[in-house]
Formats: structure tokens, sequence, C-alpha cells
């Protein structure tokens, strides 16, 4: 089982007009800023937040209260005093059912707490686990040599699209790192399947991915694993060793 929560900026959309038309490179400032101390409180709490866009983030909670919850949002109300945050904590045997146990949650308006606007079930989850895939493109820096800058994002972007549509197939969730980087959040997914769906996404397309797999109790301890795996490819690949998929259990 995992454990998920969504952070979301509430009427992000009807306060962002209140700043005129003036106000794309504010908001730009304002959305850097939210992730950053979002990414820094989960983060020091052993979770880790993937950013989903720009007014809401889900982040890998496994093992962290609705008491934790409500400090940190006690927190990033001191910061932002004219936004309005609220979290949805959700558990399920893969991520995208831990997702929709969240977002119904917040549907249904349930509440684990009202004042802190955190909601819910109250349900204690054991056996709590993460696996994270870090999947990155193979010698990416390489294509830079004969695409432009612009055409490798463009590369990059249907990858990401390809990636996203096939692991919520399996009920897993694909979320952008920056460069050539992805994590999927895959509770369930086995290698062979991860495997599969890779081969299919780069079959008409000229290049290779590696895929770093890692499984730990916390959010963080399994993207640490992940990345630790896929760091394990690049060396066995330096001594010669071709391998695209790589787990790591911690
Ligand atoms: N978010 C994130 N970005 C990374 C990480 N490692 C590299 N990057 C980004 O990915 C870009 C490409 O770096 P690499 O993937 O190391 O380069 P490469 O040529 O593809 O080399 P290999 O992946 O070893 O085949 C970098 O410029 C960074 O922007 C990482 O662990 N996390
Ligand atoms: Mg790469």
């Amino acid at each position: 089982m995992i454990q998920l929560t969504i952070i979301r900026i509430e009427g992000y959309g009807p306060w962002t007009l209140t700043l005129g038309s003036d106000r794309e490179g504010q908001l730009q400032m304002l959305q850097a800023r939210i992730y950053h101390d979002v990414q820094r409180m989960f983060t020091e709490n052993n979770c880790l937040v993937y950013f989903n866009r720009f007014d809401e983030y889900f982040a890998i909670t496994n093992g962290l209260s609705a008491a934790a919850h409500a400090k940190i949002q006690h927190e990033l109300g001191k910061l932002y005093r004219d936004l309005k945050m609220s979290m949805a904590i959700g558990v399920g045997r893969t991520a995208f059912e831990a997702s929709m146990n969240a977002y119904n949650a917040r549907k249904e308006n349930r509440f684990v707490d009202e004042k802190a606007r955190i909601f819910g079930s109250n349900d204690d989850a054991d056996d709590l686990s993460a696996q994270i895939m870090h999947i990155d493109v193979d010698s990416s820096t390489k294509l830079t040599g004969r695409l432009s800058p612009y055409e490798v994002t463009a590369l990059v972007i249907k990858i990401y699209s390809r990636l996203a549509e096939e692991f919520l197939k399996l009920d897993a969730l694909t979320f952008f790192l920056g460069g050539d980087n992805f994590m999927v959040v895959s509770n369930g997914v086995t290698q062979k399947q991860a495997d599969r769906v890779i081969k299919k996404i780069t079959a008409d397309i000229n290049i290779k991915l590696n895929c770093g797999i890692g499984i730990g109790k916390t959010g963080r301890k399994a993207a640490e694993a992940a990345t630790k795996a896929l760091d394990t490819i690049r060396d066995l690949r330096d001594e010669g060793k071709i391998q695209t998929i790589y787990e790591i259990r911690c």
C-alpha cells in the first residue's frame, strides 16, 4: 500500500485575475517559490513531492500523519497568507488508487482535520511502501549534436506523454523531473511490464531509455534507491555491460 497526498491551491484561477494583466512574471516567481517551500517541507519529513501542475502537487507521504500534514499546512499558511491551500490524503494498492481515494475524500468533503483543510480517512494504513522508477534517456546529451535545443524538448515531451499514457494503464503515475528525467510511482508494476512499456514507447524513435527501480518504506527512500539503481546502470555501461532495468530495495 502507498499513501499519496494531493496538495492544491484553492481558488487559484480567480485569484490570479486580481493581479491584473501584467501578472505572468509575478505568477511564475510565486509558483517557483511555492514549489520550493512545499518540496522543502515534505522532503524534511521523508516524503517526495512531484510537481503535477503549478497549482497542484502530488506527494508520496507514507508514514506522515494527519497532524504532521496540519503542521506543514500551518507553516505554508504563514508564508502565503493570501492563498488558501488544501491537502487530500489517500491510500491504495497502486498510486492511481491512492490518488483516487484522495480525490474522492476531497470531492465528498471528508475531512480528517477541517480547520487545517485536510481531507482523507482516519483509517491507519500499515505495510506502506513505495516503488518508484527513475527513467532517463540514454546519452541524451549526444542528441544535442543532431537536434536543436527545442527539438530535444519536443522529443522529451513526446516521451513524457507516451510514458504517462502507458503507465496509467498499469495504475502508475508518471511525473517529469526536468532534463531527460521522469519518475513513475509504480507500486504493483513488475519489471517485465515496465520493460514491455519502454520497448513499446521507443519502438519508433531512435532513443533508448534506462530505468532504475527503487523500493523503500518512504517516498524519499524509494526515490533514493531508484536513482541509485539508475546510476548503477550507468556504472555497468561504463564496464561494457548493457542492462536497461535495475532494481534496488532498501
Ligand atoms: N531531475 C533530475 N535531472 C537530472 C538528473 N540527472 C541528470 N538530470 C538532467 O538530465 C540532463 C541530462 O543528463 P544525463 O542524463 O546525465 O546525460 P546523458 O547524456 O543522457 O547521460 P546518461 O543518462 O548517463 O546516458 C541533465 O542536463 C540534467 O538536466 C537527476 O537525477 N534528476
Ligand atoms: Mg540521460
